[in-house]
């Protein structure tokens, strides 16, 4: 199942939750420095051994101090007016978080909005598209409960019109 939530996702009890991260994996701002404050110092320690990650690609970690067993780290795309790759990139990001759940044995996965705050991409288009990724992921594998965790209402509007649009084709 595809549910749409709004709070914070160093709350959740999932067996992963995403962490939308930079390409040092080394902490940051936003959701990003949420996690790492709530994970504890050991988290940066791990990922300082990762050797940081390519945009659209991921890299798991241990959660240590957070709810969640696992910190899956992907880093999206910086809006650049959509003709640099953007759309793909965040595509791979969601793609690629899931097949390194599933590598893992996580069933339960909580993402965050992808690359729509700090890196600016449209609301709009990234909800789309995140949508649509995890219901394609969905189709092979079914059992999975995945949740989008939307940090403020816009956010959350956006992504639930999304998942009605995806869900009326
Ligand atoms: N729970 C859920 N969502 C959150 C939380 C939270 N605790 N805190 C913020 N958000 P952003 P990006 C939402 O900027 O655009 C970092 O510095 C936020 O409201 O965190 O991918 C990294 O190190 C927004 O809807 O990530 C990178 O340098 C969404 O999470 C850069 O920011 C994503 O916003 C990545 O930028």
């Amino acid at each position: 199942m595809l549910g749409i939530t709004l709070g914070d996702i160093t709350k959740i009890e999932a067996d992963a939750i995403v962490n939308a991260a930079n390409t040092s994996l080394l902490g940051g701002g936003g959701v990003d420095g949420a996690i790492h404050r709530a994970a504890g110092p050991k988290l940066l320690t791990e990922c300082r051994m990762l050797n940081g990650c390519k945009t659209g690609q991921a890299k798991i970690t241990k959660g240590y101090w957070l709810p969640a067993q696992y910190v899956i780290h992907t880093p999206g795309p910086v809006w650049n007016g959509g003709k640099k790759g953007e759309e793909h990139l965040l595509k791979s990001c969601y793609e690629n978080c899931l097949k390194l759940a599933v590598d893992y044995g996580c069933r339960t996965v909580a993402f965050p909005s992808i690359s729509t705050g700090i890196y600016r991409f449209p609301l709009d288009k990234a909800s789309a598209i995140a949508v649509e990724t995890i219901l394609e992921f969905m189709e092979l594998h079914p059992d999975m409960d995945v949740q989008m965790v939307c940090f403020d209402r816009e956010t959350f509007q956006y992504y639930q019109n999304a998942l009605e649009t995806a869900k009326g084709k």
